[in-house]
């Protein structure tokens, strides 16, 4: 087989990438270990930026998106029974819009025929091969089968574990990362939210955030230790701890439901630089991942997705070798960013085991601040609604 671009996974990053070179007519494939059942079975992103907006509208499939998608204009912090509310839409004149990654995937998934996106699931044994020359390809197996494609570019999207990154030689690259001591608990009810606008909380018990799919769809979380299993929660002890957690307010207007999902995903923040060795490119959680404190994940892959696909573009139709090789300069410059943004915000609104009262006195100090200063609540604002591209 041969390609333009040949794309190792079929995640947001993927099927937004092989969607926007097909729209520009350029060749590619993707290819994915996993069932695309698989694939939407996994709870992930909920809010996203303009720019994962824009997106899909240039490709013309944000009709469900935006009759589905719930805008908003705002969301909360709550320090015990505070709760200081960012107006982005004030601060900013934008807003974010909720809507699930499982959606997004869904979407991307239906239109792929409609782009002539081929997409080869359940592949196994993938591997990269002369990256650094101009004719690299990728191999795999399929039910017993060994199988090759020859590209012009290969572009990893293939998230954290994938072995797109691992082709990148030590010499050359390096990574920076931050591990927390605690994850994630988060349960998906049919129930409707507690309140309109999510709501991120740092209580005296640890943090939690409620957020939501639908009106008729929520999604909250606690952080735990890493120590903690799923089957120790019970739906009960979670609505319990969620109740305490969240304040009287959201407590008092919270509806309890059966989970229809419930896992525990722990927080990392990780950056690998370069984002492009010879002729591969990284994309997503392939380069870098941040805690989703700050709801950045899947919009920072959206926006490493819009750089890289103006670069092959640039390259594959006017030969323009300059965007190629600015490609990982520009990416990592908002990745930073919003890898700053996701650590400040997990710092603030968490309680670290080896904190005192001297760390607690700043969180609260921050928070007494950004409850009385329109220039701290523009600057999480501005970061929030995601800074340009
Ligand atoms: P993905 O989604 O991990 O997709 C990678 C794909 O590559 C495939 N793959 C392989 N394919 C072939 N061969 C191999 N050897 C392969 N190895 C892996 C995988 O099967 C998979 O299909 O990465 P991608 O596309 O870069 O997308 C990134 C986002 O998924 C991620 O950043 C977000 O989900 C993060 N995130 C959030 N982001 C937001 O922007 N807003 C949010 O509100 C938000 N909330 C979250 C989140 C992530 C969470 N978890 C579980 C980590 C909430 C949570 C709880
Ligand atoms: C979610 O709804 O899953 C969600 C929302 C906001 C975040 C993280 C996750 O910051």
């Amino acid at each position: 087989m041969r390609t333009q671009v040949a794309i190792v996974g079929a995640g947001p990053s993927g099927l937004l990438l092989g969607s926007l070179l097909r729209a520009e007519g350029i060749e590619c494939v993707v290819i994915e270990r996993q069932t695309p059942d698989h694939i939407l079975s996994r709870i992930r992103a909920g809010v996203l930026e303009q720019i994962t907006v824009q997106l899909m509208e240039r490709l013309g499939i944000d009709g469900r998106m935006k009759a589905e998608g719930l805008p908003h204009g705002g969301f909360n912090l709550a320090d015990g029974e505070r709760l200081i509310r960012i107006d982005i839409e004030a601060l900013t004149g934008k807003q974010v819009m909720v809507y699930g990654q499982t959606e997004i995937t869904r979407d991307l998934m239906a239109a792929a025929p409609s782009f002539g996106l081929e997409i080869i699931y359940g592949v196994q044994d993938v591997a990269l091969h002369d990256i650094e020359s101009d004719a690299p390809s990728v191999t795999w197996s399929k039910d017993g089968t060994e199988q090759r494609i020859d590209a012009q570019f290969v572009v990893g999207c293939d998230g954290f574990h994938g072995p797109s990154r691992r082709a990148i030689p030590d010499a050359v690259g390096r990574s920076l990362e931050k591990v927390y001591p605690f994850g994630w608990l988060g349960i998906l009810a049919d129930v409707p939210p507690c309140n309109h606008e999510l709501i991120y909380a740092n209580h005296e018990r640890g943090f939690a955030l409620a957020s939501m799919r639908s009106s008729t769809r929520s999604r909250y979380y606690i952080d735990v230790p890493l120590t903690e299993r799923v089957e120790d929660w019970s739906d009960d002890r979670l609505w319990d701890e969620l109740e305490i957690r969240l304040g009287p307010q959201a407590a008092a207007s919270m509806t309890r439901g059966p989970s229809l999902e419930k896992s525990i995903a722990p927080l990392r923040s990780f950056v690998s630089e370069p984002m492009r060795h010879g002729r591969l490119l990284l994309c997503g959680d392939a380069a870098h991942i941040v805690p989703p404190t700050g709801a950045k994940g899947l919009n920072l892959a959206a926006s490493d997705v819009h750089y890289a696909s103006q670069a092959l573009v640039a390259h594959l139709r006017t030969n323009d070798t300059d965007a190629i090789a600015g490609y990982s300069d520009k990416a990592l410059a908002r990745v930073w960013k919003a890898e700053r943004f996701s650590w400040s915000l997990t710092r603030l609104m968490h309680r670290f085991p080896e904190d005192g009262a001297f760390e607690r006195r700043m969180q609260v100090a921050e928070l007494d601040y950004i409850a009385s200063s329109e220039a701290a609540r523009q600057a999480i604002a501005e970061n929030y609604v995601g800074l340009p591209i």
